[in-house]
């Protein structure tokens, strides 16, 4: 139910995205079906292990209902687990150490990927606790893993 859901809604945003002229966010390769248009934490570094994709369900009129990004403030049982994520989001996302968004972070923009947290540009891995979703595909002066110059 929720993937055809996904996979129509996102028509609906493709073609509205053409009509307004603006391209669609490249996908990485590695990204599945269930992995649309959200931010996925894996468990491992290469995008492998238990997956984690941040969203919830809300009532659609048409469809039922309808999968839709979501912030957690508290990862809870995948929280010190992050080795590695991926954002399919049209929105930029930040990462936190603490839970309720507190402590040392980065921001992933759209499209972007880092398959291992434990590199020693970040010395992030097993300790993403909470992700908020920002209201804008850049990263509005959070710090970034990718410099975008
Ligand atoms: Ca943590």
């Amino acid at each position: 139910m929720s993937r055809i859901s996904v996979r129509l809604g996102l028509a609906t945003v493709a073609s509205a995205m053409a009509v307004l002229g603006v391209s669609a966010v490249a996908t990485p390769a590695h990204a599945v079906d269930d992995e649309w248009e959200t931010l996925v934490l894996r468990e491992h570094a290469g995008y492998e292990g238990r997956v984690h994709v941040l969203y919830t369900m809300v009532p659609h009129d048409i469809y039922g209902w309808v999968r839709v990004p979501a912030s957690d403030p508290d990862l809870s049982t995948f929280s010190d687990k992050t080795s590695s994520l991926t954002n399919n989001d049209r929105m930029a996302w930040v990462v936190y150490d603490d839970k309720q968004y507190r402590d040392r972070h980065y921001c992933i923009r759209p499209g972007e990927t880092v398959p291992n947290l434990s590199s020693s540009r970040w010395k992030f891995n097993d300790k993403i606790s909470s992700v908020k979703r920002l209201d804008t595909a850049s990263c509005a002066g959070y710090p970034a893993f990718y410099s975008t110059s």
